[in-house]
């Protein structure tokens, strides 16, 4: 057995106004919460640190400054606590924050850090920017403003050994972003490389219509089951045909008492099966153990790449 005790810390409504301090503590609270349940790594969601701020046109750069981590994430005031905290109780970490460079440039990213050397053993920069660049007319819509505030991740998608976990071998961790789950290009990158477990921190409107697009969506209640519905299905799909385990970790519930946010917090096992998933929309902590041993049947089998794959008829995937 290559077991790991994983868990992911869904995080509930936080506010446009909310002292990042409070959200702050939340995280801290939470990570508490996962190491007394015994987790080796607690997933955080996407842009964690903050409310989902891409929804709002923010034109003062000191305001939009104010939501990034500037000079390196481990040592920007507002989220050096949760890594100190991590080393403290020695459990790894992986989470999303708004990323600002020293070059200037900005990006929607996530990190892994390793408690017990306190490095960050890999970072990852969302590649799938959903929305727009400018917000829309309509002054009822619900913006996702992704592409003007981040730039496209440089980074790939490159997978990471984690030291130390799982016994007997080093698990294989990989890492995407919210609609990055929805491109099954991200997950075979993954999962070429061998992905054992895949972290997805997100954000995901419940009700979006100019966003999600479709007549059937604008009741806002079967809008949120859609939404519920295609995330888990994308989860449990792509954890099958990669013959993965996955984390996925919400921010959701109501924000600022409008913008609702799904739920859906849950650990896939590699046969696409929901093994242990959020019972709620506030801050919970889910966990699981989970034997990696166990993606190896998939891997060998139905899905053993190096056999069954037929790269020559593939190439409009990358030529298009
Ligand atoms: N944060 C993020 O990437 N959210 C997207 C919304 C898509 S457009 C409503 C997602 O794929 O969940």
């Amino acid at each position: 057995a290559r077991k790991i005790r994983i868990a992911a810390a869904q995080m509930g409504a936080t506010h446009l106004k909310d002292d990042r301090k409070e959200t702050l503590d939340r995280m801290l609270a939470l990570l508490d919460d996962a190491a007394s349940q015994g987790a080796e790594v607690v997933l955080f969601p996407e842009l964690a640190f903050t409310t989902f701020f891409p929804r709002h046109l923010i034109n003062d750069p000191d305001e939009l400054s104010s939501f990034f981590e500037h000079g390196g994430v481990t040592e920007s005031p507002s989220a050096k606590p949760l890594f100190d905290k991590a080393r403290e109780v020695k459990v790894d970490i992986s989470v999303g924050f708004a990323e600002a460079t020293d070059a200037g440039e900005r990006f929607n990213s996530c990190v892994y850090y390793h408690a017990k050397t306190g490095s960050i053993l890999s970072k990852y920069r969302k590649v799938h920017l959903p929305g727009d660049f400018e917000p829309f007319t309509d002054p009822e819509a619900t913006n996702q403003l992704e592409k003007r505030y981040f730039k496209p991740g440089n980074l790939g998608f490159e997978s990471f050994r984690v030291p130390e976990l799982a016994l007997s071998s080093e698990p294989i961790f990989g890492m995407m972003i919210c609609n990055d789950r929805r491109w099954p290009e991200a997950w075979r990158c993954l999962g070429l490389q061998g992905v054992e477990m895949v972290l997805c921190g997100y954000n995901t409107a419940g009700f979006a219509p100019h966003l999600w697009g479709s007549d059937a969506k604008q009741d806002p209640q079967q809008a949120e089951e859609d939404a519920v519905f295609h995330h888990k299905l994308v989860m449990q799909s792509n954890s099958y045909m990669n013959a993965t385990f996955s984390v996925c970790a919400a921010r959701c519930g109501m924000d600022d008492g409008k913008y609702s946010l799904i739920g859906g917090s849950c650990i896939v096992d590699p046969e696409g099966r929901i093994v242990a998933e959020a019972k709620t929309k506030e801050d919970e902590v889910v966990v699981a153990d989970c034997d990696l041993e166990i993606c190896r049947a998939g891997k060998t089998r139905t899905f053993d790449f190096g056999r069954h794959r037929r790269t020559e008829h593939y190439s409009r995937i990358t030529d298009q």
